[in-house]
């Protein structure tokens, strides 16, 4: 059925809060696929990412962003900034606590920055899963009295409970408006930069108390085959060639498993086979260069 632009109604949600704290596990969760990659580094998400739902008449625009946090290097800088500018431009913002680590300095922080942009927020404690009633209530009555918050909301982005009463309230805001991005699209991402991602995702579950978070993953090509499979070839770069070998791993190992972990979720993505080649490379200290940042999206 469709439904006429007069009907429609579209709205962006920023996603904020402390690194770690959940943002891409629920931004996944609300879009029902992976758009944004997830692990335990902190950094994971580096540049702002777009996740869309279809909810009746609504078009929800979800905006993963990355952490917010006091910044040193300058990529932390542009990440920073490009969190905030999401949250900023944004029509509505969910702030996103850790209810397992509670209401900490990084909390407190952003709570600080939406009042003095004077922006409400609605606020989500993740994480319940990890958390006894008595201490989420404790940490509902300290946040509610900071006196920006419209809403509450308990939910396990992880295990998904709370996560459908979050939805139904977001489609109740969304306001009128024609959809910006057509029915069927998922993410903002071009394809070749959600695989790289995929690979990233996969260096660092199996690496991150290796590696350094500044490890950049590039699709260099990719091709359709004939038979209906692509073949995409990448470049997994580090920032020392004394970190080869560990992306490497005894007799290639280490490469073999990533490899295969990202290529499976790419055929699942992509719903076809796929053939990936992945190359490790040398990037001598990528993360301070400053004409990198536009290739990945950042904005600053
Ligand atoms: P982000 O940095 O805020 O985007 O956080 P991520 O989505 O990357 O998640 C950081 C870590 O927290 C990952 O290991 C997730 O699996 C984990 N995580 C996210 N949501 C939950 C949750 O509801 N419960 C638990 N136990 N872990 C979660
Ligand atoms: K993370
Ligand atoms: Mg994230």
């Amino acid at each position: 059925t469709e439904i006429s632009q007069q009907d429609q109604r579209c709205g962006f949600i920023a996603v904020v809060g402390a690194p770690n704290a959940g943002k891409s596990t629920l931004v996944n969760a609300l879009v029902g696929t992976k758009v944004s990659i997830v692990s335990p580094k902190v950094q994971t998400t580096r540049f702002r990412v777009l996740g869309i739902v279809m909810a009746g008449t609504a078009q929800i625009i979800l905006v993963d962003t990355p952490g917010i946090f006091a910044p040193k290097k300058r990529l932390e800088r542009a990440m920073v900034a490009a969190a905030w500018s999401g949250a900023t431009d944004a029509d509505h913002i969910c702030l996103l606590i850790d209810a397992h680590r509670g209401y900490d300095d990084d909390a407190r922080a952003i709570v600080e920055k939406l009042k003095e942009a004077g922006r409400k927020a609605i606020l989500v404690l993740n994480k319940v899963d990890l958390v006894k009633r008595d201490k989420l209530l404790g940490l509902t009555a300290d946040l509610d009295a900071e006196g920006i918050f419209t809403d509450v909301f308990m939910i396990s982005a992880l295990n998904g409970s709370g996560v459908a009463d979050l939805m139904a309230h977001l489609e109740k805001l969304v306001a009128p408006g024609p959809w910006m991005f057509p029915e069927d699209q998922v993410s903002d991402l071009p394809q070749r930069l959600l695989a790289a991602e995929i690979t990233r995702e996969k260096v660092f579950l199996a690496l991150y108390q290796e590696l350094p978070y500044s490890v950049h993953v590039e699709t260099e090509s990719w091709e359709e085959k004939e038979d209906g499979s692509a073949r995409i070839d990448q470049v997994i770069y580090v920032e020392r060639d004394s970190q080869k070998p560990i992306v490497l791993g005894k007799g290639g190992k280490q490469i073999k498993a990533i490899g295969a972990a990202a290529r499976t979720e790419l055929e699942e993505l992509l719903e076809r086979r796929v053939h990936l080649f992945i190359h490790v490379k040398v990037r001598d200290d990528w993360s301070e260069k400053r004409g990198h940042y536009s290739e990945i999206g950042l904005d600053f």
